[in-house]
């Protein structure tokens, strides 16, 4: 008898492509042992190994020794080598962002900038250059985890026809600082305290609290940061900003500001919390494994790229300076125009060679865009090229791949660390009298980068502008500007928050700040303390409430319209019906997500018509904060058993207090009722038995979550406040 088929535990992957330049690395790749053999030696199909000065290595298992039990022989100079090599495999992290990860993809251009840039790569329509992107987080070290409440970084490299193009970016359209001098200070007080190195990856302790409320230009950076934009679900669910004002320059050198915006292609989406707390201790890697499993799936993610563009006057007349990083400028009142995508297709080969040693500088513009006077960009421009110095370790770091520029390069720099390509020929300097021929490149005055004329007849002085000085006027729009339940995670967030916090004064020094910015938000905090109300901080300027709220700013609003892209996590037992499952698979895969099947056991399940299911999941190595959406369907046997299991009660409840939309069988409806919802289930705990409702259980996962049962459910709710009404100030 033919043994019964074993069903896929997850969504089947489509076959990765074969990236260009693969087959160098798959040099390496080639498997080791075939046909079971655990140790093999070179011979048909299998390379030689050797010593990195090409020396064919004879034994790899054994260091050369005086007698089989004597001591190690100073000659070994493979041993040596090795061993040398692997004690410098290190090098230092990044001081900010050390945490990240990236893949490759194209940028292709949907709308000409021409008329007001003459930047070759936003000439023409349909034509794309090559892209590289890493995302990271900014205050935990390398190994840290995924889901930290943090600012995300999406740093994007362009390999343009005139040089990289580096958009060195974030997740939040605005930034903690206005001048780069501070940029020291709120690193070490964000980083772990020095004496005792914690807490790791966390912005909740005294010292980062004690800045943030001594720096009042932080407020509106802290609102987004204390909103559920610090805790993405995904980073392919997150939109990236350029954060400064650039500026365009066309080929007579006139300027057109702009802000550059990408855009999701799947919306926008973060977990909660609680949720956030719990992923990292399942997968710290959550983030990087959804980055690599929807590419290697086929699922290329794909942002679009927007600008906002404006001139001097609309800058004049806008409400604040347009050089003020702390700032934005609402989409409502200066739309964002589509002008490109970026699309994601490709895994890196080697996470160190490419993730790791890519080094982006804010500084890499390709002639046609030029900064403008904000003062962080300024910063910033000295600060990354300095930073890749140390990191990489000399001046030719752009002779790593990576790194290097895909198009024509010319110049007259040599020699230093690991220098890989030097100028050819005699003549290494300029200018020279070798001709055309030998005397090698020249300056071009047309093609060449020109930096924006202006005219600044200013005194030097260390001063902070007049226009910079409004601190809480847009922290209170964006706090508007969020739907009640993202209102509430921002008062829930600064409550966890200040709670780690050990001394009373700064808990209350932040409270007095968040008086100006809302009255609600702040008494809220104060009660979550268990703090009286203070009086509020002394502003430079006070704050204004008659700036309308932009629902480009909330999440829930700009939410996913469907389940592409998600995941549904599956619980079974041993029994659970056949069909459902295949209803269920069919279901979620037509609405462009995917799905993982969760067992008691990793060897997987009989479902009901006898097949075998495999599974991704013991069930406490996946619980059900790892998905979108969960369907809960074991056996009524099955789920007798799994009554009992503590794990599996947590599934279902953490799903419950998640939010989420659940999908349950009867024996589904059973484990809740073990894990005491039995009596709370709502309508967003969908039946599955009747025919036809796996499909309308994945249609009704549309929105993020089921926000009405957080209400509901949480201790500390506070009825919802209508979001578009202006409110009046206390
Ligand atoms: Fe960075 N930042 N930054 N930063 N930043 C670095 O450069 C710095 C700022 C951002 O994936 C470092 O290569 C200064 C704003 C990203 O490799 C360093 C100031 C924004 C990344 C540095 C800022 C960013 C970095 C550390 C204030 C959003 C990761 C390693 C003037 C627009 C890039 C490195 C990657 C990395 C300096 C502020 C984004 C030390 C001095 C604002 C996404 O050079």
């Amino acid at each position: 008898m033919t043994p019964p088929a074993i069903k896929s535990g997850e969504t089947p992957r489509k076959a990765p492509k074969v990236p260009p330049g693969a087959e160098i690395s798959q040099r390496y790749a080639e498997p080791q042992g075939a046909g079971g053999e655990t140790h093999q030696v070179a011979g048909k199909g299998v390379a030689t190994l050797t010593t990195q000065q090409g020396i064919p290595v004879a034994d790899d298992q054994n260091s050369l020794k005086q007698g089989a039990r004597g001591p190690i022989l100073l000659e070994d100079a493979h041993y040596r080598e090795k061993i040398f090599h692997f004690d410098h495999e290190r090098i230092p992290e990044r001081v900010v962002h050390a945490r990240g990860y990236g893949a490759h993809g194209f940028f292709e251009l949907t709308e000409s900038l021409a008329d007001v840039t003459r930047a070759d790569v936003l000439q023409r329509v349909g034509e794309r250059v090559p892209a590289f992107v890493r995302f990271s987080t900014v205050a935990g070290n390398k190994g840290s985890f995924d889901l930290a409440r943090d600012v995300r970084g999406f740093a994007v490299k362009l390999y343009t026809n005139e040089g990289n193009w580096d958009l060195v970016g974030n997740n939040i359209p605005v930034f903690f600082i206005q001048d780069p001098i501070k940029f020291p200070d709120l690193v070490h007080a964000a980083k772990p305290e020095p004496d005792r190195e914690f807490p790791q990856a966390q912005t909740a302790h005294d010292n980062f609290w004690d800045f943030i409320s001594l720096t009042p230009e932080s407020m509106h950076m802290i609102m987004w940061t204390m909103s559920d934009r610090a805790i993405p679900r995904s980073y392919r669910f997150m939109e990236g900003f350029g954060v400064h004002t650039f500026r365009l320059l066309d080929a007579d050198g006139n300027s057109t500001f702009v802000k550059f915006h990408w855009k999701p292609r799947l919306r926008l989406q973060s977990v909660v919390w609680n949720e956030a707390v719990k992923i990292n201790g399942a997968d710290p890697d959550f983030h990087r494994r959804d980055l690599w499993d929807a590419i290697e799936a086929g699922d290329f993610p794909a942002w679009d790229l927007g600008v906002q563009l404006f001139n001097q006057d609309f800058a004049d007349k806008f409400d604040f300076d347009v050089f003020d990083p702390t700032k934005l400028i609402p989409e409502e009142i200066l739309p964002v125009r589509t002008i490109g995508r970026l699309v994601l297709d490709r895994v890196v080969d080697n996470f160190f060679a490419e993730t790791e040693q890519v080094a982006f500088c804010t500084q890499n513009v390709p002639p046609g865009i030029d900064f403008s006077n904000d003062p962080l960009l300024q910063g910033r421009n000295f600060s990354y090229l300095d930073t890749q110095l140390k990191r990489l370790g000399g001046p030719n770091f752009t002779h790593i791949p990576i790194n290097s520029p895909r198009c024509p390069m010319a110049h007259f720099q040599q020699d230093g660390h690991m220098a890989m390509r030097n100028p050819k020929g005699r003549v290494n300097y300029e200018p020279n009298s070798w001709g055309p021929q030998m005397g090698g490149p020249r300056e071009d005055p047309v093609r060449g980068f020109r930096s924006f004329v202006e005219v600044n007849g200013e005194p030097k002085q260390r001063l902070r502008a007049e226009s910079f000085a409004d601190h809480y006027s847009q922290a209170r729009q964006f706090y508007i500007s969020q739907t009640p339940i993202e209102q509430k995670h921002i008062g829930d967030a600064l409550v966890f928050e200040l709670s780690k916090v050990e001394r009373p004064d700064i808990r209350v020094r932040v409270v007095s700040h968040l008086l100006n910015i809302d009255q609600e938000l702040a008494q809220t905090v104060a009660n979550g303390l268990g703090a009286v109300l203070p009086k509020p901080a002394q502003a430079a300027m006070p704050t204004r409430h008659d700036l309308d709220p932009s629902p480009a700013l909330s999440i829930v609003v700009n939410g996913p319209e469907g389940f592409a892209g998600r995941k549904l996590g599956i619980l079974v037992t041993d029994g659970t019906d056949a069909s459902l499952f295949d209803a269920l698979v069919e279901a979620v895969t037509a609405a462009g997500g995917t799905y993982e099947v969760i067992a008691p056991r990793i060897g997987g399940v009989t479902l009901s018509n006898g097949e075998g299911l495999a599974a991704k999941h013991m069930i406490d190595g996946g619980p059900s904060v790892l998905f979108d959406a969960v369907a809960v369907i074991p056996s009524m046997n099955g789920a007798h058993v799994l009554a009992a299991d503590a794990p599996s009660r947590d599934f279902v409840s953490d799903a419950f207090a998640h939010c989420k939309f659940l999908g349950l069988s009867e024996g589904g409806t059973a484990l809740m009722t073990a894990a005491g919802l039995g009596e709370k289930l709502d309508e967003a705990c969908i039946g599955l038995d009747a025919p036809g409702k796996a499909s309308q259980f994945i249609e009704a996962c549309a929105p993020l979550r089921f926000w009405q049962r957080e209400l509901s459910v949480d201790l500390d709710a506070k009825p919802a406040r209508p979001r578009n009404g202006k409110r009046k100030s206390k």
